[in-house]
């Protein structure tokens, strides 16, 4: 046991103005001129004179960098190519996936990063999709120095949460022997040695606690080689599921909360993290404890703020309807697989993160779909042995791949998609459309509503009390909450939405989305709390004294 100097990885943070060009049109080369100036982290189309255009936004800056490197790019949207001198390093095929790119940058002196980023719709961004698609350059961007022998892969499992045990899953650069040493919370170090690379070990964490959103806990693993050290914050936690329940370090958990989009109107999909930071401050404050994070992959500082601050998290891969003949293309498949293992990978040690999601809302009432689900399941749990894997479905009683996953997930929308001439409001179907539901699913696994809600413009009250009040949409989501916590084998519930989002501005659907929003949020796009914000939390605390009295 002994405690060491640390060979630390120099960073290099790319963040703040880099020269920015623009065009509409395919462009046949990088452009040598650059007369304008962009921010990164941030969505060029949100800028005037770009707002709203869609074409090529190309990035760039230079960077005194040399030898091994590793850029690490937190999301882009809605393609993107990476350049450096002058060479394509690599691609960001998926918008919001968070991407890394290992090179060898050359001499140490001033080069040139690019990043060419397309916000035209593409096969995996389709222009039906319920949410805008921006261009630009979502989160963070920084670089690594490497060692030549660097540690790749660090994945951490909770082995035994009672015991406080953890496996430790390894792997270096080159398939080599190497000496390295492992610390927990900045105590004592243990020897250890990679074989041929890899290091797999389950190893008992000193003085440890459980991570839950209560309490969570986070430990911090130190490894490092004699040239090179990772560090990875972790939490103890163990998920699993009893019939209808699902279980958090052996007991039984109700998720409560909201689908979030990373979405405001002045930042687009570039939200700060200080946002973030208020966001998930309001949902704790309310008493939630769970976020959908819909429909892509999360911005890696969202999932930190989760980890600490106690927010379970569903975490799910980009699309958004998916129907026939598509859904059944190889083509389709190939890219859900690779997102699914490249998303599973990127978030593996977020203890936030309790369900891997796939594919929303696909069409999974047809028997052909069942090999698509069954592969993608496949994919994620080959890399990750211990997560809940589901998707949201909007097939209800007639979908045929609901045994192929973990906990069964449904997005009903009975108060809002059901409207009547005979009835200002429907309000009253809801508890009883969710009761039919829950009890036409499988008695075998947790049932999760994924989705449910009402449109309410900010502001507008109506003695009516019809749809797209702030009154209606109080009632319905009222009724929701009382069906989640009266025992109806609902393991929680994530409301659609929690801030109004921007969505289609073109198209047919703009007749369903005022002001090219979709309005069902409880707060509205500044995060301005419509009436049901105010019910919920009512709804929430009074259950919260109950529990204590
Ligand atoms: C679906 C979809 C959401 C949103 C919602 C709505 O359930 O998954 O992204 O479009 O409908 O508002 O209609």
């Amino acid at each position: 046991m002994r405690k060491g100097i640390f060979a630390v990885r120099e960073k290099i943070i790319l963040d703040g103005l880099w020269d920015f060009a623009f065009s509409e049109e395919n462009m046949d080369r990088l452009p040598e001129n650059f007369k304008d100036v962009m921010t990164v982290p941030g969505c060029f189309d949100l800028m005037e004179p770009y707002c709203g255009k869609r074409g090529i936004g190309v990035y760039h800056r230079k960077v005194a960098v040399g030898g091994l490197v590793r850029l690490f790019i937190e999301g882009t949207g809605l393609q993107s190519q990476v350049w450096f001198d002058g060479r394509l390093i690599g691609q960001c095929p998926y918008a919001y996936m968070p991407e890394e790119f290992v090179f060898d940058a050359g001499a140490d002196t001033i080069h040139e990063l690019v990043i060419v980023s397309d916000n035209r719709y593409n096969d995996s961004f389709h222009p039906n999709f319920d949410f805008f698609g921006y261009g630009g350059v979502y989160g963070t961007v920084f670089m690594e120095k490497l060692p030549e022998l660097w540690i790749k892969k660090l994945f951490i499992t909770t082995e035994d949460y009672l015991a406080g045990t953890v496996r430790i899953q390894s792997e270096l650069s080159q398939s080599c022997n190497a000496n390295a040493f492992l610390s927990f919370d900045g105590k004592d170090e243990f020897p250890l040695e990679f074989e041929n690379g890899r290091l797999d070990i389950t190893i008992k964490v000193p003085d440890f606690k459980l991570w839950s959103p209560d309490e969570p806990n986070l430990h911090r693993l130190v490894l490092r080689t004699d040239c090179d050290m990772r560090q990875e914050n972790f939490g103890i936690r163990h998920v699993a599921r009893d019939g209808r329940k699902i279980l958090l370090n052996g007991k039984e958990i109700k998720l409560f909360g909201y689908n979030r989009h990373e979405s405001h109107p002045e930042f687009g999909a570039a939200t700060p993290v200080t946002l973030m930071a208020a966001d998930l401050r309001m949902l704790k404050k309310q008493g939630g404890n769970f976020i959908r994070g819909s429909h892509y992959p999360q911005r890696r500082s969202f999932l930190e703020l989760c980890d600490t601050m106690g927010v379970l998290v569903w975490e799910e891969t980009l699309s958004w309807g998916t129907e026939a003949p598509e859904l059944h293309t190889p083509e389709f498949l190939q890219v859900q697989k690779e997102q699914a293992a490249k998303l599973t990978e990127a978030s593996f040690n977020h203890p936030s993160i309790i369900i891997r999601g796939f594919m929303n809302e696909n069409d999974s009432s047809l028997p052909e779909t069942r090999t698509v689900i069954q592969e993608i399941y496949r994919t994620i749990r080959s890399i990750d042995s211990k997560s809940l894997i589901s998707f949201a479905s909007n097939r209800y009683e007639k979908d045929l791949c609901l045994d192929l996953v973990d906990v069964v997930s449904m997005n009903p929308y009975p108060g809002w998609y059901d409207a009547s001439y005979e009835e200002i409001d429907t309000v009253d179907k809801v508890y009883t459309r969710l009761k039919e539901l829950s009890d036409a699913m499988p008695a075998d696994k947790p049932f999760l509503v994924t989705e449910i809600g009402c449109e309410a413009l900010y502001g507008f009250r109506d003695p009516l009390n019809a749809r797209w009040t702030e009154e209606y949409q109080s009632e319905v989501l009222a009724e929701v909450c009382r069906f989640l916590y009266e025992d109806n084998g609902c393991a929680g519930v994530s409301i659609w939405l929690f801030a109004d989002t921007r969505s289609f501005v073109t198209g047919p659907q703009i007749f369903l989305r005022a002001r090219g929003f979709n309005n069902k949020g409880v707060l509205d796009e500044y995060r301005r709390p419509k009436q049901a914000w105010k019910k919920i939390s009512d709804i929430l605390e009074k259950l919260k004294g109950g529990q204590e009295s």
